[in-house]
């Protein structure tokens, strides 16, 4: 198959699923052309049958704002003629099915369209008064729509007030790459912490949606009982308020901030624990992802979180904003090894069973056939 893809290229889940579809699909042969801004996080290295065509938008005087949408709907239809592409595969909604279904329009039809909606583009940017119309639009128009977990097709529905199909396919992990530390990884834990001392980490964008104060909260009361660690990865808006949160709070000494991170592998199986306080998550990858290096996982109880952690068996799920029950879910794993082990190979049992990348990715794949076929 010929497939075009497009995510948003800056950090975040969206476009690491949307990376890591593309990048096994053309590991298995088919051709796959990304068509976007930038190259997409977490793109790496050379590989047979992966393009990337980058939009470019005009920088016009007298424009208040560049049509960047209107130069990538372009850029579809003109890569996907040239390239005799079958399918344009848009990951979050907006405003990515709006340019795909442009670009169809444009060449007559001669192209299916899928989009996948991973989360803030419907709970957020789709359900705001000046895009709600043209997302209904956007997720009608498309020939296939797909939702990364359960909780999102629902809300998806009621949202929008829809009937249409919407195929779950959720976010997947590869095991074999994301895994437990091995004897190598632990001279690496040695440069952060000291033996004695547990590892606690957060993974984000750092956007007030995931309430990251809340993480240095957390530690802060953790680290009160046992040494530990903070090491947080990733970058965004909301970094300097967690630096200053963790300075009042006294904990900035014991705090590692290490920015954006390509190789995640490298550094999730360091955790003694993953914390995550997001007010909202219609799924959660670096949770799966966490899961998968055998980390047991503190988060909130919201979304599709649910589907994702099993409360008491993988991790913990607790309301939203409550410092006290995170704090001591977390001292409960970093105090207790037995539960910290019992927990973590359930979570990588539960990744190998249910969200591995060789078992998923035929999904999107057989969804495409029925696209192409209908
Ligand atoms: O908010 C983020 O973490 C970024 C956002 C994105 O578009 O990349 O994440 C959404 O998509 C991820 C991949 O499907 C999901 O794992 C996240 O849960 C989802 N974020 C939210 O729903 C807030």
């Amino acid at each position: 198959m010929r497939i075009g893809i497009t995510c948003y290229p800056a950090h975040g889940g969206s476009g690491v699923v949307a990376t890591e579809l593309g990048l096994a699909l053309a590991g298995d042969g088919h051709s796959v052309h990304f068509i976007a801004y930038t190259a997409p996080f977490r793109f790496g290295v050379y590989q047979d049958n992966v393009y990337f065509h980058e939009v470019s938008i005009i920088d016009y005087p007298v424009f208040h704002h560049q049509p960047a949408t209107l130069s990538l709907a372009a850029k579809m239809a003109e890569v996907s003629q040239r390239e005799h592409l079958d399918l344009l595969h848009v990951h979050y909604a907006v405003p990515y099915s709006i340019c795909a279904h442009l670009a169809q329009e444009m060449l007559g039809g001669r192209i299916k369209t899928i989009t996948t909606l991973h989360g803030t583009d419907i709970t957020l940017v789709g359900a705001d008064p000046s895009l709600r119309e043209i997302t209904r639009f956007a997720i009608t128009s498309s020939d296939a729509v797909t939702a990364v977990s359960e909780y999102l097709r629902r809300r998806t529905l009621t949202e929008f007030d829809l009937d249409i199909p919407i195929e779950v396919i959720p976010n997947f992990v590869d095991t074999a790459r994301l895994k437990p530390l091995g004897r190598c990884g632990r001279s690496c834990r040695d440069h952060f912490a000291r033996p004695e001392e547990k590892i606690v980490m957060h993974i984000s964008n750092f956007r007030s949606l995931k309430r990251c104060l809340d993480v240095v909260r957390v530690f802060a009361q953790v680290r009160r009982v046992v040494p530990a660690k903070l090491l947080l990865i990733g970058s965004g808006p909301e970094l300097s308020l967690v630096k200053a949160e963790a300075d009042r709070l006294a904990v900035m000494d014991s705090t590692w901030i290490l920015g954006r991170q390509e190789a995640i592998e490298n550094l999730l199986p360091l955790a003694d624990v993953l914390l995550l306080t997001s007010q909202m998550e219609s799924f959660s990858l670096v949770t799966l992802e966490a899961m998968s290096c055998a980390v047991p996982t503190v988060t909130t109880d919201v979304g599709g979180l649910k589907d994702v952690v099993l409360d008491g068996e993988t991790g913990f799920l607790d309301p939203v904003g409550d410092i006290e029950a995170l704090s001591s879910h977390v001292l409960r794993i970093l105090k207790d090894e037995d539960l910290a082990h019992t927990l973590g190979l359930a979570g990588r049992r539960r990744a190998q069973q249910l969200f591995e990348q060789s078992q998923i990715v035929p999904r999107y794949l057989s969804l495409y056939e029925k696209v192409l076929a209908g």
